[in-house]
């Protein structure tokens, strides 16, 4: 009955999920608060996270030590997702698990799903015009036993890179569809003040069908990175929200 009930549940939810709105991938702080206030504007989200957690670079915060620091610009957001904080010397300062915690439970409580365990290891392309129409997905487990499986594959009307570092989504459609002309640059060296401000600025559509938000911004830009603040992620992950529910015609 267990394994009926699991098997059940599970494969009449993801048929329901093989076509939404919004795919996010990533479920760090730029996806998760984009997926919290894409998801309040009525939207369909689905996030798909590699790891079987969520959090992204938030818990390892600054050399591991367990306080993370927003600047005050990024106060409402905390105030969105009952995040607590600290402020001192002029910055904001929370706890990363309970950044990491509520950030999840404010996106699924708003109706977003979070997929753990799920890579995207391609993207699907629609021409005429040429455009991302959505992600091939395959389980961890199985890319890292180097099984030859084959994926799924996920429409959406909007694809956002909330990969980090990785820019995953956009070094894919920059290697596979060279004709959409991206290329991404790799993120500069330290200065936190610009790093901050440039994210948030930069961040949203990058070519027809794919966002992006938070690190893969700074990564497709060549931007600053900013270390172990977390204001500009929350921020761009807002901003991207805002992008994509004008793109797909709500605001
Ligand atoms: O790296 P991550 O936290 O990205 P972010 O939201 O935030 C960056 C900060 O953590 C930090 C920083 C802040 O100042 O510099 O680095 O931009 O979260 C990215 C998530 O994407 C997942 C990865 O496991 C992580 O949880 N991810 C990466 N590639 C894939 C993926 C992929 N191909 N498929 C699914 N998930």
């Amino acid at each position: 009955m267990i394994t009926k009930t699991i098997v059940e549940s599970a494969s009449s939810e993801l048929a329901e999920l093989s076509q939404v709105d919004v795919v996010i991938v990533g479920a760090g702080p730029s996806g998760m608060t984009a997926a919290k206030y894409l998801a309040d504007a009525g939207f369909r989200v689905l996030v798909l996270e590699r790891k079987l957690s969520f959090g992204g670079g938030i818990g390892g915060g600054g050399m591991l030590f367990h306080k993370v620091v927003s600047l005050r610009e990024a106060k409402e957001i905390l105030d969105d997702f009952g995040v607590k904080y600290v402020e001192r010397n002029g910055l904001l300062v929370t706890d990363a698990s309970e950044l990491i915690a509520k950030l999840a439970s404010g996106a699924i409580s708003s109706g977003a799903k979070i997929l753990l365990g799920a890579t995207v290891e391609d993207v699907v392309i629609r021409s005429n015009p040429v455009r991302v129409a959505g992600v091939v997905v395959q389980w961890s487990a199985v890319q890292i036993a180097g099984l030859h499986v084959d994926p799924l594959s996920i429409l959406a009307k909007a694809v956002v890179d909330a990969t980090g570092h990785d820019a995953a989504v956009i070094k894919i459609v920059s290697r596979k569809v060279p004709e959409l002309g991206i290329t991404p640059r790799g993120s500069g060296p330290m200065n936190a003040a610009k790093g901050e401000e440039l994210v948030v600025k930069y961040t949203g559509k990058v070519v027809p069908g794919l966002y992006a938000t938070g690190m893969a911004v700074a990564e497709l830009y060549g931007l600053p990175r900013m270390g172990p603040i977390f204001s500009g992620m929350l921020l761009s992950g807002k901003r991207v929200a805002e992008v994509v529910a004008r793109d797909l015609g709500k605001s």
